[in-house]
């Protein structure tokens, strides 16, 4: 069985991003030991976006930015946690993350995740995701899982008993179906153009596949190489919920690089300049011709 390492080196990934890879994994397998064993209590704090935290929220956070605070090659960060980015040093890696995505679903037990994005770059602000070099994401589920790409496949790691990575898919590829998973359905009651889409998947008799998390969402598709997952924005919040940077980006670049695809209706996903660490996008993301049949129904 091929370990983590083992495929790192088959794809010749340089020793440099070799070393954060590595920082990334030891993060997500001790992230892994605390959703598992943890309580499920809030932190009595709020992010900057004024969501409640979660004690596992605030852990998973502290967890990725001890470990890449040992990596001299990381020179800066940005956590969806934190206001904003945080210059560690001198080293060419710049490293963006969602510690812990989906905590809402935390306390009744459906598979929550992180979110990496990896970058060369000085600041965030001004980066395209076109120009990550890595991204990876975990699922904590009954499995752990990861699913990563350095722009060269798109591979999933499952963590065993042994607490190593073994590979589980060597190249994973994104093609056509009719699977859905419709974010934000409370935009239809104001939004007849997301109505029309949802009323269509429906009566093409797609697949119902949503569990409300992001990562456990798209993993899905990438692993079941087909589908949608749509995340509209409407009324006051015309750009919905999820954060070009922190979520939407680095699931973009593992998405394409699985032959998928992802836009906000317009504009490709990766193409979407970063202004802001918190800026917000609207997302259709998945099969190519489910990207481009979003980008029809919806004006
Ligand atoms: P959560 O608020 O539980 O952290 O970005 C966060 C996210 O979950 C995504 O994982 C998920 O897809 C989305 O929000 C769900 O949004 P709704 O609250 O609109 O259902």
């Amino acid at each position: 069985m091929k370990t983590f390492c083992d495929c790192l080196n088959e794809n010749a990934v340089s020793e440099e991003l070799f070393s954060v890879f590595t920082s990334l994994k030891n993060a997500v397998k001790e992230i892994s030991r605390v959703v598992k064993t943890s309580g499920t209590e809030k932190a009595g704090t709020q992010n900057i976006y004024g969501e409640d935290q979660l004690a596992l929220d605030v852990l998973a956070d502290k967890i990725i930015m001890d470990e890449l605070k040992k990596n001299p090659l990381v020179g800066l960060v940005a956590s969806e946690e934190l206001p904003d980015e945080v210059k560690l040093g001198d080293g060419e890696y710049a490293v963006c993350y969602d510690p812990l995505d989906g905590s809402s679903l935390v306390d009744v037990n459906l598979a929550v995740g992180t979110i990496f994005g990896v970058y060369k770059r000085k600041t965030f602000v001004g980066a395209k995701g076109n120009e990550q070099v890595a991204a990876l994401i975990a699922v904590y589920g009954p499995r752990t899982t990861v699913v990563l790409t350095s722009g060269k496949r798109v591979q999933e790691f499952v963590l065993g008993s042994d607490n190593k990575f073994v590979l589980a898919n060597d190249d994973i590829k994104i093609e056509e179906g009719k699977m859905f998973a419709p974010g934000n359905l409370r935009a239809v009651s104001e939004r007849a153009d997301y109505m029309n889409l949802v009323d269509y998947w429906c009566k093409e008799k797609y697949t119902l596949r949503y569990s409300g998390g992001m990562v456990p969402d798209i993993n899905q598709i990438l692993l079941k190489g087909k589908g949608i997952f749509s995340y509209p924005g409407y009324g006051d919040v015309p750009d919905g919920k999820l954060r070009l940077l922190f979520e939407c980006a680095p699931m973009a670049f593992l998405v394409t690089q699985a032959g998928g695809a992802a836009s906000d209706g317009n504009v490709e996903i990766l193409e979407k300049v970063v202004e802001k660490l918190d800026q917000r996008t609207p997302i259709y993301i998945g099969s190519k011709g489910e990207v481009e049949r979003c980008c029809k129904f919806l004006q």
